[in-house]
């Protein structure tokens, strides 16, 4: 079994942190724009912790400044994801970053996002959907400007609303007026939590924010009972084991908890979050499991299908999604 062959869906996948430093490279000498801290000697982005890959990740961010930046952003990362054998993504994008969150400028961005999306569906049969992002360490103020971007272009490539960022900022609570609004808008809705905020950040996403699913959630382990709602409400995981050791949630891959956590009951998923970022691929997260909790293609095909119902997209794109994963053997 070819493990870069099987049909991926990938539900959490942030979209400039999926960008190959190469493209932003290339961007910053086209503008002279000098983002020399942003990279190590031999090419890669450089942190030491994860409130420095913040920061890294918003000067990286910083020379993707057009509409046009951001379609040959998209155009990358989806062929990218296409040649590890992907066949969905979400991607989290942030109306901040594209205008400032003013709702005309972030139209502009978005039609050049969903023309790239469009043509890369066509060309290399990988399908995505968005999901309109706050940055927590933002505040709660500059969130609803980013959930009135997403209420106004709710439906279509847009089918849901996240929050990302520093989870040690205030409290998941704090954002409810823009989850609100978002979720009246027919969003469907999620947030990282339980990456470093524990069990009582999930549980403020669960009471606070009623969202379907969880940004990583794997501190969840430190609280049985709180795996058993999880279990009980049919709350999804989108779990990123190699971002979570290359940022130190975890020190190794075997002390990681998904394999725990799917062995309890709980409905995980795999991801890579921002790939360039953590020296990793879907490919890659797919061997890490096969080698360290000897995943082989019967739980890839079930983990697979977990993110199939738990996708924020249609019934028609579901369906297609569905032929293709019954088409490759197990
Ligand atoms: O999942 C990782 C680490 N935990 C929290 N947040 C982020 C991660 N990767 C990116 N982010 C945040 C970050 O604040 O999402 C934002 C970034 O600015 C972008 S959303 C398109
Ligand atoms: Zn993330």
């Amino acid at each position: 079994m070819s493990l870069r062959d099987l049909p991926k869906l990938e539900l959490h996948l942030h979209l400039e942190g999926a960008a190959p430093p190469s493209l932003i490279r290339g961007m910053a000498k086209e503008k002279s724009v000098d983002i020399s801290r942003v990279f190590c000697e031999d090419g890669s982005y450089d942190f030491r912790d994860f409130v420095h890959f913040l920061s890294v990740y918003e000067a990286a961010t910083s020379v993707l400044k057009s509409p046009e930046d951001y379609a040959r952003l998209m155009t990358a990362v989806l062929e990218e994801s296409a040649s590890h054998g992907v066949i969905y993504t979400e991607f989290f994008v942030s109306p901040d970053f594209c205008g400032g969150s003013d709702v005309t400028a972030w139209r502009e961005y978005l039609h050049a996002m969903e023309e790239a999306a469009t043509r890369a569906e066509a060309q290399l049969g990988i399908a995505s959907r968005g999901i309109v992002t706050c940055i927590r360490h933002f505040g709660p103020d500059k969130a609803k400007p980013t959930a009135l971007c997403a209420a106004e272009t709710a439906g279509g490539w847009i089918t849901g609303f996240g929050m990302g960022g520093d989870e040690s900022v205030g409290h998941q609570g704090d954002y409810a007026y823009s989850f609100d609004m978002a979720r009246e808008a027919g969003l469907r809705l999620t947030t990282h939590a339980g990456e470093w905020g524990g069990p009582t950040s999930v549980r403020e996403a669960l009471d606070d924010l009623k969202v379907e699913r969880l940004g990583h959630g794997v501190q969840v382990i430190q609280d049985l009972a709180l795996v058993d709602r999880l279990i009980e409400e049919d709350i999804v995981l989108e779990v990123c084991p190699g971002s979570n050791i290359v940022l130190g949630v975890y020190p190794k891959w075997d002390r990681h908890p998904i394999q725990a956590l799917r062995e309890r009951g709980v409905k995980v998923t795999v991801s890579t979050d921002d790939p360039p970022f953590f020296h990793t691929t879907m490919t890659r997260e797919y061997e890490q499991l096969a080698r360290v909790f000897g995943w082989r293609a019967s739980d890839f095909h079930e983990i697979s299908q977990t993110a199939l119902d738990a996708a924020f997209c249609d019934a028609d794109t579901k369906a297609r999604l569905a032929d293709k994963l019954k088409d490759h053997p197990q």
